[in-house]
């Protein structure tokens, strides 16, 4: 495992160092199943790159996040395998917890993110997987594919040791039985999945969405969960989505209140010339970042 020379957020002194790092941060670049725009796997690299501009003292929280200290690892070659990407985040994921920091993983598409899990599964532990997006993302199969990102956390959900899964945000679902019945899949197995609709984000009672989660929280993050508007730059926008006073809303008090495993942030497309986007992937993953470590050292 390398280490990157050019860190996202270049944080400054030894703070980028894997000495003083609780977080690291790893890169997923893998593009195998599109549906409809293409690019996340060049979603990376455009997040390097705009992290460079991230403010480093956050005046709205008063603190400073590098401080907790974020390495990075050099960005692998691009994965067009879905198979070799997860394959590739449940090794790095497993490594990075061997080391007893904090998971960060770009994405890429959403296809990995099982993968990631399966090494948080061999700790002797029980975690919820919070989970922004705008598509439910519990096809059994997609085009017969059961590795494709619109099967991510069906995918997730066979893992034993994922007590819950809690969905910000959804507003697409199907229900074809060909893919197997994405939305009777959801109405079936309400025990264990909780929806939050962005139709009714208005009304949302914030701890009425905390308390669906348990202790240990995993956290997947689309950036399709997000308004077109401000985040244009992804494969399958869905109007109707969250904006970015609520996110953060949300994530800040989960992240007071609850102990964040890990993270991983999918599905930017870049669109070329146009950096608001990639800017804000950027800085929606530093205030995270900053949530977490109000916290708590290495969790598990
Ligand atoms: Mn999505």
């Amino acid at each position: 495992m390398n280490y990157s020379e050019t860190p996202v957020f270049a944080p400054p002194e030894d703070f980028g160092s894997i000495e003083r790092a609780r977080f690291v941060i790893a890169a997923v670049p893998v593009e195998a199943t599109v549906s409809y725009g293409s690019g996340a796997s060049r979603g990376p690299a455009a997040i390097l790159e705009a992290s460079g501009q991230v403010e480093l003292f956050d005046v709205e929280e008063r603190n400073e996040p590098y401080r907790a200290g974020i390495a990075t690892l050099e960005f692998p070659q691009t994965f067009s395998s879905a198979h070799d990407a997860l394959a590739y985040a449940e090794k790095i994921t497993a490594a990075i917890l061997e080391m007893k920091k904090i998971p960060i993983l770009l994405g890429g598409d959403h296809s990995f993110t099982s993968g990631a899990l399966k090494a948080f599964a061999k700790k002797d532990i029980s975690f919820s997987i919070l989970h922004f997006d705008a598509h439910g993302d519990l096809r059994d199969t997609f085009h017969g594919d059961p590795l494709s990102h619109a099967c991510a956390l069906r995918r997730c959900l066979e893992i034993s040791h994922v007590e819950r899964l809690v969905q910000v945000g959804i507003r697409n679902v199907s229900n074809d039985p060909l893919d197997g019945s994405e939305f009777d899949f959801l109405c079936n197995n309400k025990e264990k999945i909780a929806t939050w609709y962005a139709k009714d984000m208005r009304e949302w009672d914030h701890t009425a969405i905390l308390d669906t989660l348990g202790e240990y929280v995993y956290i997947t993050f689309d950036v399709d969960a997000l308004d077109p508007s401000i985040m244009p730059a992804t494969g399958t926008p869905e109007p109707g989505g969250l904006d970015w006073q609520t996110t953060l809303a949300i994530l800040k008090n989960i992240c007071a209140h609850r102990t964040i495993i890990g993270l991983d942030v999918v599905e930017l497309a870049p669109i070329h010339g146009f950096h608001a986007p990639n800017f804000l992937v950027a800085k929606l993953i530093y205030k995270i970042l900053g949530f977490v470590a109000r916290k708590e050292q290495f969790p598990i």
